[in-house]
This record gives C-alpha cells, sequence and structure tokens, in this order.
C-alpha cells in the first residue's frame, strides 16, 4: 500500500490536523503554484537496517516564497514525523517559518514551531514581533530546552513535549496562529532585491544549523544510507540558495 494519498491517514491524528491545518491556511492566503521537485523526491521509500521509512512531500511556490515544503514520514509502526518549512525568495526580507512535530505510539515526544529570523541583526520585523506578542500565552505542561544549534530561534520559538490531546490540539493552534500572521506580513512585504545578500547569507545560515540535527540525520541514514541523508538534508530539506 503506497499511494501519496494513504501516509496521511496511517499518522498520529495530530500529525494529520496540523498537515491539513497547514494546507488551508496556504490556500486561504498565498497564491501557490506547483514546485518542481525531481520526480525520485516526490515520495519515497527506504529500508536498510531494520524498519522501513516513506517519506511523501508536498511542495508549492508563490510571488514570496520559492518553496513552501511540508513532509510527512513514517518510520515503522512507531514513529511518525511531519515537518514544515517555508523558504523565503531572496528579494523578500522575511523571517524563516519551520515546524517538526514528532511522535509515535499515541504518544508525540517533539513540537516545536518557529518564525526564525534571518536578518543581519538577528531580530524579526517590529510588526511580527508585535503580533506574536499580542497572540495569547498558553502554558504547556513539558517545555524542552533546545539543541545547541538552536541559536537560529526567536524568543517566540515553542518547543514542547505535548501532554495529551488538549495540548496537542493548542499547539496546531498556536501554530495555525502563527503561520497566518506570517502568511499575511509576506504578502504585504514588498520586494527589495538590494537586500538580497544579506537575505540570503541568512537563509543560509539558517539551513547550516538545521543540518546539524543529528536526530533527523540518524532517522535517514538509518534508511537510506549516509550519502543520500546528506543529499536529502541539504538539497530538499535545508537547500541554500
Ligand atoms: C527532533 N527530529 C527530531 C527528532 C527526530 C526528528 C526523530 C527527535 C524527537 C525528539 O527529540 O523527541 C526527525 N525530523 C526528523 C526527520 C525529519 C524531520 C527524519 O523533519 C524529516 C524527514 N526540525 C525540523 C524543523 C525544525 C526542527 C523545520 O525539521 C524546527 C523549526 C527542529 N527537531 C527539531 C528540534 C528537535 C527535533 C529542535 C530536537 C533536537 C534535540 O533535542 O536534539
Amino acid at each position: 500500500m503506497s499511494t501519496t494519498a494513504s501516509l496521511r491517514t496511517q499518522l498520529h491524528p495530530a500529525l494529520r490536523q496540523l498537515a491539513d491545518t497547514i494546507e488551508s491556511v496556504w490556500q486561504r492566503h498565498l497564491d501557490l503554484s506547483p514546485y518542481p521537485l525531481p520526480a525520485e523526491l516526490g515520495y519515497v521509500e527506504g529500508r536498510l537496517e531494520g524498519e522501513k521509512l516513506t517519506i511523501e512531500n508536498h511542495c508549492y511556490q508563490t510571488p514570496q516564497f520559492r518553496k513552501l515544503h511540508l513532509e510527512l514520514a513514517k518510520v515503522g509502526a512507531n514513529l511518525d514525523i511531519l515537518h514544515c518549512v517555508m523558504f523565503p525568495r531572496s528579494d523578500y526580507a522575511l523571517p524563516m517559518f519551520g515546524t517538526d512535530l514528532v511522535g509515535g505510539r499515541g504518544q508525540l515526544s517533539a513540537a516545536i514551531a518557529d518564525l526564525s529570523p534571518t536578518s543581519r541583526d538577528r531580530h524579526l520585523p517590529q510588526a511580527y514581533q508585535h503580533e506574536l506578542k499580542a497572540l495569547p500565552l498558553q502554558p504547556f505542561s513539558q517545555p524542552r530546552d533546545l539543541p545547541a544549534w538552536g541559536d537560529i530561534f526567536s524568543e517566540f520559538c515553542l518547543f514542547i513535549r505535548p501532554d495529551g490531546t488538549d495540548e496537542e490540539t493548542q499547539f496546531i493552534a498556536r501554530v495555525e496562529a502563527m503561520l497566518t500572521i506570517h502568511c499575511l506580513q509576506a504578502i504585504a512585504t514588498p520586494s527589495t532585491p538590494e537586500q538580497q545578500d544579506d537575505i540570503l547569507a541568512g537563509q543560509r545560515y539558517y539551513c547550516t544549523k538545521q543540518q546539524q540535527n543529528d536526530k533527523t540525520r540518524r532517522v535517514l541514514e538509518k534508511a537510506f544510507g549516509h550519502d543520500w541523508a546528506h543529499h536529502y538534508m541539504t538539497t530538499v530539506l535545508f537547500d541554500c540558495v
């Protein structure tokens, strides 16, 4: 059973809901076109040692974003992953939106979402700060510490281990709010080609740090081998332009 429509229905319900939420916010606010991902990377199955890893990619582009990437993955019966990153075009001075939701067997272990600054001063634009500060602050019972490479994330980064369906729902609502702020800000932001060098440097720094996530690398290496994992992390997950 390996049709692309089937993976979403096999995942933890919170991942399914978050995937649907992300796509509907994108469709509501952005002018989506298809993104030409190499055919062999749209739907991928791997099995080296142990469990089968299945990956399903959904990619779009818009006038403001060179790539919107939503990925769903399943490792054996016990590990489900949702990964999403929005890459702005090099003439739009926008932060990077990213989220990762990891779990399985009915329990999520990691839920992270951020709008990460990529400007030279490493601050989010004023309008973003203003709107993010206005969001209701819900306490989560199990906050998690960022790894050493996580200096790319903003003060608004949410990183938790969700405890139960209420916190899962709250996390998804928070991501929806962040994503809506980002889409509305992005379509109101003018193109600034004269800032291209700084924008690209900020995106490269972000991608270089994300490529240091050993937990992601290990999962991919186990199923596909070192070379494929490196290629995938640097061309699909976190490609620097
Ligand atoms: C953690 N990411 C993880 C974990 C796994 C993956 C297995 C460990 C879960 C845990 O600590 O509870 C695996 N994530 C993957 C795989 C893919 C993936 C295989 O996306 C893709 C196929 N990661 C991102 C993005 C962010 C991110 C966009 O891809 C943030 C915006 C963050 N993931 C992130 C962080 C951790 C994590 C911070 C915890 C790392 C740690 O504690 O060391």
